[in-house]
């Protein structure tokens, strides 16, 4: 049996024909899908961002974005790759949307390209860019998932970074401008709004690294680029409320328990420093309009008159991206002295080498909800990467199931100790580009040739759809008794 679908004939297959090859079928997963329980009003869902999927980069008046202009200066992907194709989901969307449908996937967070929307970072919008994400909405509509739109996950307009990008305060007053006209065009459509995706990863590895668009590296473009991140996120927090977007409002971070390598006193300070930066210098000023002690000198200089009052905005809900914990050591070549560093227990890893620790979920969702007022809270992302070069075993992902469902089990371990959280969505439907490592991880519940853009669902696919089915019964249960 074909299982696979390609963009020749993704649509043509029939639904039912979907299903894991005979041998891998036979061997029974880990954990059923019968022993996870969530409530009646849990949301399922998968994440994904345009820049990693979309590909097109040059179709229908789309304009340079700071990957474009990153990936195709050498040495700076892995292997040399580029998004240009990516998955090709800008033309393979409707099957794409389909596959979601397929296994019963009710909610699916995406993001816009400003790029495909406004080429030129400034006023001036792209019908034809508007016109794919109206595409996508109906698509998603028609299939019964809930569009979860997220504003912007780190693809710049090259014109703003030419004007220094994240590092010139203006950029937040046009992110406030941009989060005005979107939210004006879909505000009837889109329940869900997110703000931004993971400002600490965006201006650490962008603008103060270098490893990421637009390759900036130093303390100062760090610390302006997350300050100007956080105050654009205020103010189009502001920009939505004031269309009175019907919608419910919040924004994305990566939160993430820190843990010194060592006892040594030097790594002890650089994880209390990294900790107040990476996790405190988001969450706080959003919450308690104010930044960590640790770090409020640094970034006295950037604020101005009025900033942390429009950082420090109403949401309804925040999403938090987990994926293991933080492990740090002191580093005096690192632009705030602080950088990665081995765990300090003998751990197991996956194959990028990131720790896995799911109990790290609980204490994160612990950590925010007794700090920050108990928001209600989505995990926005979380996710398991195998390589590339790996062949059945990307479709027979176990590995992926095991950890899926023993971080869920944490998940619900935080609901039952009274933690509002109101959602779980997979990183990531579809292997995708992976920034600086191009293609090497891939994250996805459904396997892409990166060659002939076929679509191979894996064991996790099904696994989840299994789940979702499941949960959904008992709910109708629930409501039904
Ligand atoms: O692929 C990324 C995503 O863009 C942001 N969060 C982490 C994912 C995995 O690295």
């Amino acid at each position: 049996m074909n299982f696979s679908l390609t963009r020749r004939h993704a649509l043509a297959l029939p639904l039912q024909a979907l299903a894991l090859p005979e041998a891998i079928a036979a061997t029974s997963s880990p954990i059923p899908p019968a022993s996870i329980h969530f409530g009646p009003n849990f949301n399922f869902g998968v994440s994904s961002s345009a820049y990693q999927i979309e590909g097109a980069v040059q179709q229908d008046g789309r304009g340079p974005g700071i990957w474009d202009v990153f990936c195709h200066q050498p040495g700076h992907i892995s292997k040399g790759q580029n998004a240009d194709i990516a998955c090709d989901h800008y033309h393979n969307m409707p099957a794409d949307v389909a596959l979601m449908a397929q296994a019963g996937i009710k909610n699916y967070r995406f993001s816009v390209s400003w790029p495909r929307l406004f080429p030129d970072g400034n006023n001036i919008p792209n019908p034809q860019g508007f016109a794919f994400y109206d595409r996508l909405v109906e698509q998603l509509q028609k299939h019964g998932i809930t569009p979860w739109l997220c504003l912007y996950h780190w693809d710049l307009p090259q014109a703003l970074q030419d004007k220094g990008g994240w590092t010139n305060r203006d950029t937040s007053a046009r992110l406030g401008e941009f989060a005005g006209y979107v939210s004006h065009h879909f505000k009837d459509r889109i329940a869900h709004w997110m703000i931004l995706n993971e400002a600490a990863v965006h201006s650490m590895f962008g603008y103060g690294m270098g490893s990421h668009a637009p390759g900036l590296r130093g303390k100062d473009s760090w610390f302006a680029a997350l300050h100007h991140l956080n105050l654009g996120q205020g103010l189009s927090i502001q920009a939505l409320r004031a269309n009175n977007v019907p919608g419910r409002i919040g924004t994305v971070a990566c939160c993430e328990p820190i843990r010194s390598s060592t006892n040594n006193q030097a790594d002890l300070a650089a994880a209390q420093r990294f900790d107040a930066i990476w996790n405190g210098s988001v969450l706080k000023p959003l919450f308690h309009g104010a930044y960590p002690e640790q770090v409020q000198e640094e970034f006295a200089p950037l604020c101005q008159t009025g900033d942390l009052a429009n950082i420090h905005q109403k949401i309804d809900l925040l999403g938090v991206n987990y994926y293991n914990r933080l492990h740090i050591r002191a580093d005096p070549a690192s632009p705030i002295g602080a950088n990665f560093g081995p765990t300090q227990e003998p751990a197991r890893f996956t194959v990028m080498g990131w720790p896995i620790e799911p109990d790290g979920i609980f204490e994160i969702l612990t950590h925010i909800h007794n700090t920050y007022g108990k928001p209600e809270i989505f995990i926005s992302e979380n996710g398991y990467a195998t390589a590339d070069d790996s062949k059945v075993s990307d479709i027979d992902d176990m590995g992926r199931i095991t950890f899926i469902s023993d971080h869920l089990n944490f998940v619900k371990q935080a609901i039952d100790s009274g933690v509002n959280v109101s959602g779980y969505f997979v990183w990531s439907m579809l292997d995708s580009f992976e920034w600086n490592d191009g293609m090497k991880w891939h994250f996805g519940l459904v396997k892409v040739d990166f060659t002939t853009l076929e679509r191979t669902p894996k064991r996790s696919y099904f696994w989840y759809a299994d789940l979702i089915r499941q949960n959904a019964a008992r709910t109708l249960q629930a409501s039904n008794p």
